[in-house]
C-alpha cells in the first residue's frame, strides 16, 4: 500500500499555552491520585500507554503510531498487550473532559511526557497535531511485542519502526519505572527501587545484580534477584548482545547520556510517521516545580 500521508494538523486557535494547562492538569492529578499501584502513582502507566499508543507504528505502509489516536477504541483498548493500560485511559478520561478540543494522540502522547518530566526525566520537545482517525484505522492486534524473546527478536522488532541498536536500548531503559504485575502480563516485579523516578537504574540493575533465570505462576521466564529486582526475556537480551552491551554499558556509567540518548528516541517514537508542517511549535514544557518558582 502507499504510505498514507498523516499531517499534523494544530488544534484550531491553540498556543503552547493551551498545552502547558493540559500537561499542568495531568502533573496535578498524578500528585493528587498518588495511591495508585501501592504508592507508584500514575506515572509510569501513562508512560507505558504513550508508548504503547504509538508502538503500534509500520513504516512500510505508515499504518498504525501515535497519530490517529486508535487507541480508544475497542479492539486497540482490548488488545491483550494493553492489559493494565485501562488505568491509564481512565485516568486521562477527567483530563479530556476538561480539555474536550485535544486529539486523543496528543493525549496519550503528551500524558506520556508529562508523567517523564514529572518523574525527575529528560525534558521531552513535544509537537501538537495529531488528528483522531476512525475506526477503520485501528490497527490490529499483535504489533506489539511479546518479552518471551531474545535480542534477534528484539532486533528484528524495532526494524519496522527503523530504530537503531543504540534508540532500541535507550527506551527500554524506561522498565527504570513502573513494574510487572501478573494479572496483565504474566510477569512479576519491578525492575528496580525507585520506580517512580526516572533514572539509569535498569542498565545499573541489569549489570550489578546477581540474576536467577525462574518460572513465574503463568508459565513465562523471568530473571530474579536477591533484591527483589526483575527482568523479562527481552530485558535480559540486552545483557546477551554484545552490540546492545556496549549501549549498556554506557547507559549504567553516564545517566545524562542516558537521558540526551533516551529523549530523542522517545521524541522519536512518539513522531514516527507524521508530518509537521513548517510553523508547528516544538514545545519543552514546564514542570510543576519550575512553574511555582
Ligand atoms: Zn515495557 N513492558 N516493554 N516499555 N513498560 C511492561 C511495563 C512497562 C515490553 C513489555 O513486554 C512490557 C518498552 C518496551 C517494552 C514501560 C515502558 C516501555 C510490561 C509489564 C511488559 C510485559 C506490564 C504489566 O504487567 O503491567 C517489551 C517486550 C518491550 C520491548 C521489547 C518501551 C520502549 C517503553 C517506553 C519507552 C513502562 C513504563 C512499564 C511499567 C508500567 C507500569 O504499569 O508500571
Amino acid at each position: 500500500a502507499a504510505p498514507a500521508l498523516r499531517v499534523a494538523e494544530v488544534e484550531k486557535g491553540k498556543t503552547p499555552e493551551d498545552f502547558q494547562q493540559v500537561y499542568n492538569a495531568i502533573a496535578k492529578k498524578i500528585i493528587d491520585d498518588d495511591e495508585y499501584d501501592n504508592y507508584i502513582g500514575y506515572g509510569p502507566v501513562l508512560v507505558r500507554l504513550s508508548w504503547h499508543s504509538a508502538g503500534t507504528f509500520d513504516k512500510n505502509d505508515n499504518s498504525g503510531g501515535s497519530y490517529g489516536g486508535t487507541y480508544r477504541f475497542p479492539k486497540e483498548t482490548n488488545d491483550p498487550s494493553n492489559k493494565g493500560l485501562q488505568n491509564a485511559k481512565a485516568f486521562l478520561e477527567p483530563i479530556y473532559e476538561q480539555f474536550p478540543w485535544i486529539s486523543h494522540g496528543d493525549l496519550y502522547t503528551l500524558g506520556g511526557v508529562t508523567a517523564l518530566q514529572e518523574m525527575q526525566g529528560p525534558k521531552v520537545p513535544w509537537r501538537p497535531g495529531r488528528v483522531d482517525l476512525p475506526e477503520s484505522a485501528t490497527p490490529e492486534n499483535g504489533r506489539l511485542p511479546d518479552a518471551e524473546n531474545g535480542a534477534d527478536y528484539v532486533r528484528n522488532f524495532f526494524k519496522r519502526f527503523g530504530f537503531t541498536d543504540q534508540e532500541v536500548v535507550a527506551l527500554i531503559g524506561a522498565h527504570a519505572l513502573g513494574k510487572t504485575h501478573m494479572a496483565n502480563s504474566g510477569y512479576e516485579g519491578p525492575w528496580g527501587a525507585a520506580t517512580n523516578t526516572f533514572s539509569n537504574e535498569f542498565f545499573v540493575n541489569l549489570l550489578n545484580e546477581q540474576w536467577k533465570k525462574e518460572k513465574t505462576e503463568a508459565g513465562n521466564s523471568q530473571y530474579n534477584s536477591p533484591s527483589g529486582f526483575m527482568m523479562m526475556p527481552t530485558d535480559f537480551a540486552l545483557k546477551e548482545d554484545n552490540t546492545y552491551l556496549k549501549y549498556v554499558k554506557k547507559y549504567a556509567e553516564n545517566q545524562d547520556v542516558f537521558f540526551e540518548d533516551f529523549k530523542n528516541a522517545y521524541k522519536k517514537l512518539l513522531e514516527n510517521g507524521i508530518e509537521f508542517p513548517e510553523g508547528t511549535p516544538t514545545i519543552v514544557f514546564k514542570t510543576l516545580d519550575e512553574q511555582e518558582q
